[in-house]
């Protein structure tokens, strides 16, 4: 009797401490059913985005012994581009033409609505772009500031609506356009 009665007392101890492993078991059980329901539909926090966006001229030139010039100035398709016509700007190289235009790279860009938009501008070509960011609903989000080459400039904003946000260039837009695309976070 006396070896039963202390077999009852050491397993007691043994028994609570299985019953408390047993609710922290079924609590840990609860939670992580709880956190499942959310899998997927947590919005992961608003960041920041960073970008690093050249302004650049492109060009195309060739000789009339290659190829006939247009018949039509490409600089009267668009704002955007640039001719240099057979013996105009180049007398003593009178078969070369060429034209060109102004981008920025790359030209369009993803961000999540919400985020903070950091475009960090070099300018490669072009002495002077007036540059400014027009958002969704046509309201400017940056203000427009004049770009010189080889200088580098910080444009911020918050992409707070749905939708595309436009980087502009007065003087070479429509071509000197990038688009930065905020999609909806969740
Ligand atoms: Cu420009």
């Amino acid at each position: 009797m006396l070896l039963a009665a202390v077999a009852c007392t050491d397993i007691k101890p043994v028994e609570d401490r299985v019953g408390a492993a047993e609710q922290s078991i079924a609590a840990a059980q609860a939670k992580l059913t709880s956190l499942e329901g959310k899998v997927g539909k947590i919005a992961a926090p608003a960041g920041k985005v960073e970008y690093t966006v050249r302004g650049v001229e492109i060009k195309g030139a060739t000789s009339t012994d290659s190829l006939a010039a247009p018949t039509s100035d490409p600089a009267k398709l668009s704002d955007g581009y640039r001719y240099k016509g057979p013996g105009v700007f180049e007398p003593a190289n009178p078969k070369r033409w060429e034209v060109s235009t102004y981008i920025w790279t790359p030209g369009a860009i993803t961000a999540l609505q919400g985020d903070q938009v950091n475009l960090r501008i070099f300018i490669i070509n072009g002495d002077k772009h007036t540059t400014w960011v027009e958002g969704p609903d046509g309201k400017e989000v940056v203000k427009e500031e004049v770009q010189n080459r080889g200088r580098e400039y910080l444009m911020t904003f918050t992409a707070s609506q749905v939708g595309t946000y436009k980087l502009i260039c007065n003087e070479h837009d429509p071509t000197m356009r990038a688009v930065i695309t905020a999609l909806p976070r969740s």
